[in-house]
């Protein structure tokens, strides 16, 4: 800690190693003059942590209602979540002409989506053009993580530090803000698991989503991939055409839908485009905030004959996609009605898949939808190439990493397969260049815990969410004045489209400080009982539904130590209903 930080009278707000040029604190391309801070006038009036398409919003939409805002971005570009993910394959399974934003007619009618389901490059490009149109860089430091936030009674002091090459001190700046607001990502902290000895390996190792921006050409290379969910399974198709040799290490088998992914006819387009204010409003109104064009089917899976259950589940696979899972009304409710659809799942993998074996691996047990749902193109096809090979974790566990690659204890009774083996005929040691981690992440509370935040009265933000993370409509929590998270744990975020839920937040709290400017009021901090009332009535919703019934990141399981809560609340247009509620009765549940 530099000397300056004794010093709080002068410039109030030195936790770390503040770059001074005169009296401006220098912050990428802007400067902030702080020679007048006191605490009760803030440097700005809104802080934003993170420039994905949340942040890129908050700050539009700030400026808009007349508020200064600053953005603090970890990394060189906007896009969040689509900055840091460009794995081979990576693309949203939302369809990109609903996974977009809302907000100006103009910029949804001049932006340009191919295909349905947008490549990563595409996505980033479309974050990028957002940042340009409206002029967002300006107010935006990249390469600058915030390391603290501590509220001082009137306003949040922001530290932060600064990873530019250039910086060769790595000294930070920081802030004073009215408010702060997390628009950290819900998937943005990477969870990369240790094994014994993983440090002696010497090849190449890399994570989904904190891919080379160079890319990775994995031509002749014997590759691992750890992890089947979203990333996994839309890597492997891929790494699998590229690499010598394919060893995908499976803990768990994933469901997926195939994407049936295709260009975009000008048509179709021109048609959404025509009707764009009732085509989101239709996808608004349903549980997910997407699909309103393929509404859930009226029936119980049970409700009906089985030809007619075969025939609703085929139509939605040959569609493709997460709406799949709405051929019934009762698929994450009805265990029974669960279980004939995964069973439907099941036969289509084994019918795809030609080595018995390899299928019976790929074959789940568990509750469709439970884990999220992934959508593939050739997926389970790719197990049929002779250079791709899987291993059942579960069967074979890992042993041990070595210079080479990877031992695992060889399951009874198999025999080896092409790899070099190493001690008894019960290990085999798998040789390998690179190894893919698609692991996943420290979802919805990763990114914000690596922040130290401590609120009103000294408490810190850990020692509130030790058991794991309360809060008040997902958007803000008791004891943390004037901090609002977006899709944060308790709102519907992740089980919805991102976009319109990231949209709905950003226009809460834009409404919300509006309204204390209005009225007066310095400060809005969740109430406790409010607080409580909340997660019981998340612990509530998702315990009718059969979410709890399988780890998951929704609950927390995929991290070692994490609580085991689940996090984010089924259903869109009754969370946005009570948003609406709350804010129309003065902010009920507030202390203002
Ligand atoms: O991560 P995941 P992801 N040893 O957590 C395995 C969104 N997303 O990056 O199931 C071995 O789903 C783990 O196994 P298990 C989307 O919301 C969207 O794929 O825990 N394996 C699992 O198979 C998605 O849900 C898009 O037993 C280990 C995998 O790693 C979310 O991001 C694209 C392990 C992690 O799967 C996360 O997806 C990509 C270990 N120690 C992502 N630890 C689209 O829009 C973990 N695993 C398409």
């Amino acid at each position: 800690m530099s000397s300056l930080c004794s010093n709080h009278g002068h410039c109030g707000f030195c936790y770390i190693t503040v770059v001074r040029i005169g009296n401006n604190v220098r912050m990428g391309a802007a400067s902030i003059n702080t020679a007048s801070s006191t605490p009760s006038s803030p440097d700005v009036d809104v802080a934003i942590v993170g420039a994905g398409f949340a942040g890129l919003y908050m700050l539009h939409r700030a400026r808009q209602t007349g508020f200064t805002a600053r953005v603090f971005e970890r990394g060189g570009g906007v896009g969040g979540t689509w900055y840091w993910n460009r794995y081979p394959g990576a693309r949203c399974d939302v369809p990109s002409l609903e996974y977009s934003y809302q907000f100006s007619d103009e910029l949804q009618q001049e932006w340009e989506w191919s295909e349905k389901y947008a490549t990563q490059p595409e996505i980033l490009r479309y974050a990028e053009h957002v940042a340009d149109r409206f002029n967002l860089r300006r107010d935006i430091s990249f390469n600058t993580t915030v390391t603290s936030l501590q509220w001082n009674g009137d306003v949040w002091r922001v530290a932060t530090q600064s990873s530019d090459d250039t910086d060769q001190h790595r000294q930070g700046v920081a802030l004073t803000a009215r408010f702060v607001v997390l628009a950290t990502g819900c998937l943005s902290s990477a969870n990369i698991p240790r094994f014994p000895d993983d440090h002696l390996f010497a090849g190449r190792t890399y994570h989904t989503g904190a891919w080379p921006h160079e890319g990775v050409d994995f031509t002749g290379q014997r590759v691992a991939v750890f992890g089947t969910g979203s990333s996994g399974i839309q890597s492997i198709p891929l790494i699998a055409k590229q690499a010598a040799h394919l060893t995908v290490m499976q803990r768990t088998p994933a469901y997926s839908i195939p994407a049936r992914n295709q260009q975009l006819s000008p048509e179709y387009v021109a048609d959404i485009k025509a009707n764009y204010a009732e085509f989101r409003r239709k996808n608004s109104l349903t549980r997910a905030a997407l699909g309103g064009d393929t509404p859930t089917g009226p029936h119980g899976a049970c409700e009906v004959s089985e030809d007619e259950r075969r025939a609703a589940l085929e139509a939605r696979w040959q569609k493709g996609g997460l709406l799949f899972l709405g051929a019934f009304n009762d698929a994450l409710t009805n265990p029974e009605s669960n279980r004939l659809i995964a069973d439907f799942v099941r036969d289509k993998i084994r019918s795809t898949v030609h080595d018995p074996d390899t299928a019976r691996k790929l074959t789940p047990d568990s509750i469709i939808g439970c884990k999220r749902l992934c959508v593939d193109t050739e997926y389970y096809d790719t197990f049929n190439r002779p250079n791709v090979s899987l291993i059942d974790l579960r069967e074979q566990p890992v042993e041990r990493f070595t210079a080479k690659g990877i031992v695992v204890q060889n399951a009874a009774g198999t025999s080896h397969d092409e790899s070099s083996t190493s001690g008894s005929s019960r290990r085999v040691e798998h040789e390998f260049d690179s190894i893919v981690f698609a692991t996943g992440f420290d979802a919805m509370t990763g990114a914000i815990s690596k922040i130290d935040i401590t609120g009103r009265d000294g408490r810190t933000l850990s020692d509130a969410w030790s058991a794991g993370p309360v809060n008040y409509l997902g958007l803000s929590v008791h004891g943390f004045p004037n901090l609002f998270t977006i899709t944060g744990p308790g709102s519907p975020s992740v089980l919805t489209n991102m976009i319109v839920s990231i949209q709905h937040h950003v226009e809460w709290i834009a409404d919300c400080i509006s309204w204390m400017k209005v009225n007066h009021s310095p400060t809005i901090e969740a109430d406790a009982d409010a607080q409580d009332r909340w997660v019981q009535h998340v612990n509530t919703v998702a315990g009718m539904t059969l979410y709890q019934s399988c780890s998951s990141w929704y609950l927390g399981t995929n991290v070692p130590g994490k609580p085991r809560v689940f996090m984010p609340l089924p259903g869109f247009p009754a969370y946005a209903q009570t948003c609406a509620d709350i804010a129309h009765d003065g902010y009920r549940g507030f202390h203002t």
